[in-house]
């Protein structure tokens, strides 16, 4: 009984399922958007982390149809917010350099996102750096694409990879996400100062909105609101949690 043959079949027993975490606006204070994120729920195993799983899924192939899964899951669900509450409410899921690397990668988001009734603006795609490390004209291409349909394309956990800054120049990136291993010295250590006052200067510049990961405290929230990050994503407005519970961040307006 191994961990792949259980994720086999986890898609057909329905033991995949979403949390989101909200996404919070600086400024407003008001939850814009949640970051969708996989949970795996198995009868024997128990609850599997992504970290654990993912990676068996990316080996195996199998993160093309869990992909498919999250991405239909995640923007039917935000269609369904913005039904009943009237309000635009951003989605963002990761896409695994696995997904992005099949021919069709593009074609398969456009069908997805449509079948859902999700406007093409309200899908955030989250890419790790070392994803676009390859500079291939392919995947210029299919982020040209996709970033031209109106998707917004953010890079995730930013500042960790391989730091060369050129594939800022050549992709069309909306967003940088701030590491939460930066984030989390914030506001006494200096390095972690130095760091996300950079990043944040490097997005200024580019033209490119900042995300906070890992905001667990009032005194990191007030740091990057000083200094001007746009949106907070953390422990201390909320865990990644199931859409019941997701939604009253957006009935209460947070
Ligand atoms: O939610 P949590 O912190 O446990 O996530 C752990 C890791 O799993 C993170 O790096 C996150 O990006 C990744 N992850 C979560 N959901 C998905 C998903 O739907 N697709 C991919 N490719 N990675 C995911
Ligand atoms: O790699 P990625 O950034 O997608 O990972 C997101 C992961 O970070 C999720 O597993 C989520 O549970 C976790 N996470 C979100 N907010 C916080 C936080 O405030 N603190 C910590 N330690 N982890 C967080
Ligand atoms: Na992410
Ligand atoms: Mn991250």
């Amino acid at each position: 009984f191994s961990l792949e043959s259980a994720l086999r079949r986890a898609l057909e027993n329905n033991e995949l399922l979403l949390h989101y975490q909200p996404q919070v606006d600086l400024i407003s204070n008001q939850t814009t958007g949640f970051e969708a994120l996989v949970r795996w729920n198995n009868a024997e195993l128990g609850l599997i982390s992504p970290t654990d799983f993912i990676p068996i899924a990316e080996e195996i192939g199998l993160i093309i149809p869990i992909g498919e899964f999250v991405l239909y899951t995640a923007c039917l669900q935000a269609q369904q917010w913005r039904e009943r509450h009237a309000v635009d409410i951003n989605i963002s899921v990761n896409l695994s350099g696995r997904q992005l690397i099949q021919a069709n990668i593009v074609e398969r988001i456009l069908a997805i996102v449509e079948s859902t009734g999700l406007p093409f603006n309200l899908l955030t795609i989250e890419l790790t750096e070392s994803i676009l490390m390859d500079h291939s004209k392919e995947t210029l291409d299919k982020l040209e694409k996709l970033s031209q349909s109106g998707f917004t394309i953010s890079i995730d956990d930013f500042g960790t990879g391989y730091s060369s800054m050129s594939y800022l120049k050549r992709y069309p990136i909306d967003t940088l996400k701030i590491d939460r291993s930066f984030v989390s010295g914030l506001p006494e250590d200096a390095n972690d100062v130095a760091i996300t006052q950079a990043i944040i200067a490097l997005a200024k510049n580019l033209d490119m909105k900042l995300v906070a990961e890992g905001v667990e405290t009032e005194e990191q929230l007030e740091f990057l609101r000083v200094h001007k990050c746009d949106t907070a994503q953390g422990y201390l407005h909320s865990r990644p949690v199931v859409a019941e519970q997701a939604e009253q961040f957006i009935l209460n307006k947070n």
